[in-house]
């Protein structure tokens, strides 16, 4: 079966082309399957994005989630969808006030934060300014996050939640820029939530290397 048939074949079942180490395709592998949404994953190169996936979405990134006539070209979006028609006990529902938390961190980290982490993990690009002085571009929001997790073991309260999949993968990226000036940082709670998130048997599925047969 070539590719256009795979895909013809299966449309009743929902398929995400992703790209494994992408934080905001990670976010949305986690959240299909934590919500024990059955999928098929497309693995693509960047570098050559397949026709396929530019028909459905010219906007070129990943992830996209395709399920009948329904697009999704947006990470949180398919979160909300996976949530939405989750098939395990998870769900998105947040209290209200953690909401509005929840609502102006992911704004944070996917606004302010990851400009500055992309200038602070590409400083080579950037030369105006030094890597420090890029890493210490960040410290803001890990200084939220740290705050936060001085009182509870995830972002809201004593459970992973919604909000800790959206963040921490772009914290991971942080961590490994230099990953020996992290682990000696202040930012101890910070570590100790992305060891637990890291270690979770969700983040190990959604790393698994794509086996197509
Ligand atoms: N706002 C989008 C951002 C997705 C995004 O920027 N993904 C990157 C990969 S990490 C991408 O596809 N970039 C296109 C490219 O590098 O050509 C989302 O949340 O899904």
């Amino acid at each position: 079966m070539n590719y256009v048939e795979r895909l013809d074949s299966i449309e009743s079942k929902p398929y995400l082309f992703s790209y494994r180490r992408c934080p905001y395709a990670m976010r949305a592998r986690m959240a299909l399957v934590e919500s024990n949404i059955d999928f098929d994953l497309y693995e693509i190169s960047l570098r050559n994005k397949p026709h396929e996936m530019l028909a459905i979405s010219s906007k070129g990134t990943v992830p996209i989630l395709k399920l009948n006539q329904l697009v999704l070209d947006e990470s949180l979006d398919i979160m909300k969808w996976a949530y939405k028609n989750s098939n395990s006990s998870k769900s998105l529902s947040l209290k209200l006030e953690d909401k509005e938390v929840a609502d102006k961190l992911i704004a944070l980290n996917d606004g302010k934060f990851k400009e500055s982490l992309d200038c602070y993990k590409y400083f080579e690009r950037y030369p105006d300014r030094s890597m420090r002085e890029y890493r210490e571009s960040c410290y803001f929001f890990l200084d939220i996050l740290e705050k936060r997790l001085q009182v509870t073991p995830y972002l809201i309260g004593s459970k992973r939640t919604f909000l800790d999949i959206c963040i921490f993968p772009f914290i991971r990226q942080f961590m490994n820029v230099d990953k020996i000036w992290f682990d000696n940082s202040k930012y101890k709670k910070t570590r100790k939530w992305l060891d637990s998130l890291i270690g979770s048997v969700l983040f190990k599925k959604i790393m698994e290397k794509p086996n197509y047969s």
